[in-house]
């Protein structure tokens, strides 16, 4: 036991009993002090992806660099696989405070405000390269959203190019329709309906079970996630489309954010630019390793033939149109500023 600042006993770690008594301001101070040290903040981040993802891992590693970095007074831990909190939740616990800081692919919040859509407009931004340039122009807004919403952003990762997948090959739209196709944002589940398929949004993390038991026959997502749920145990075709690569953002609830000192929050900064760097590159790294990984589980793997590319194309336009109009300024402003970039 301790003797806290009014020189009552309360426990401590070590389940001693101190007899000294906080009677000077000094030694009030020490005593505070003292305690505020001993009781370390531990913060569960929910992920919804698997743990051998590489977003969960770039995040494990984050967990760990902020743990290490404040030795141990701020520690993170990481539960992947939506066992805390699945995909369409963290967003809202995070608000809310039930966890005080989660990873999210933003965009399938765009019902909240389409600007969160700006990483899935097809067609707009199709290589890593312009994924960072897209991300730099939308950021900042992408930031004040955020913190309108009791939010503090800390870091994005894209995931890789999206692509098609199929249980039979697949020429052109007119090969499609009817097909039950799994969703994961607005944007692909619009981009299902203009495609003449019946879009079902289901989370990465059920998708092997939903294609297993023909929920879902047909899904858009990177080489990455049909690794991650191994589909080539049920699907024979991956098109390589490029569509768009979107985000994973980690935020932290703003109150849990204002109750760090600075020193903390200083380190958490670092890991989180960190990671946003490191993440970048185990994107890139992902990407072959997943597309080898889908070929040597029996997938053909390969670029669209050219009716393909036309009749995406042609949804592609509209979704864009679709998406600007709806999205104003603000979002006028994003894409003009990534175009000249
Ligand atoms: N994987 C995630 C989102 C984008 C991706 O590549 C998913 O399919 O849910």
């Amino acid at each position: 036991m301790g003797i806290n600042r009014n020189g009552t006993e309360v426990p401590n770690l070590q389940g001693e009993t101190t007899m000294r008594l906080a009677t000077t301001p000094l030694a009030i101070a020490a005593t505070v002090l003292g305690a505020a040290t001993a009781q370390a903040e531990k913060w569960d981040m929910p992920l919804a992806y698997a743990a051998t993802n590489f977003h969960s891992e770039n995040a494990a590693v984050f967990a760990e660099c902020v743990t290490n970095g404040t030795e141990g007074a701020l520690e993170i831990v990481t539960h992947p696989s939506g066992s805390l909190f699945k995909g369409n939740e963290i967003k809202r616990a995070v608000q809310t405070g039930q966890a005080p800081i989660g990873e999210r692919l933003l965009s399938a919040h765009q019902n909240e405000n389409i600007l969160f859509g700006v990483d899935s407009i097809p067609f707009l931004a199709t290589s890593f390269d312009d994924s960072v340039m897209l991300w730099q122009a939308a950021q900042p807004t992408i930031e004040r959203i955020l913190d309108e919403q009791n939010l503090v952003y800390l870091y994005s990762v894209p995931w890789p190019p999206q692509g098609l997948y199929f249980k039979q090959p697949v020429d052109s739209v007119a090969d499609m329709q009817g097909i039950k196709f799994r969703s994961y944002n607005n944007a692909t589940a619009r981009m299902a309906e203009l495609m003449g398929m019946l879009p079902v949004q289901i989370e990465a993390a059920e998708l092997s079970q939903a294609l297993a038991t023909g929920v879902a026959e047909s899904f858009i997502s990177s080489g990455a996630t049909g690794y991650d749920r191994k589909v080539w145990e049920h699907l024979t075709h991956f098109y390589e489309v490029d569509a768009w690569l979107p985000r994973n953002s980690v935020f932290v609830n703003k109150d849990a954010w204002n109750a760090l000192d600075e020193a903390a929050q200083a380190v958490v900064r670092e890991c989180a630019d960190a990671a946003d760097a490191e993440g970048l590159q185990r994107a890139k790294d992902y990407t072959q390793f997943t597309l080898d990984g889908l070929a040597e589980g029996g997938m053909e793997v390969g670029p669209p033939g050219d009716q393909l590319v036309e009749d995406l194309r042609a949804v592609g336009a509209t979704m864009t149109e679709e998406w600007l109009s709806s999205a104003g300024d603000e979002g006028r402003a994003i894409v003009d500023a990534f175009n000249a970039l």
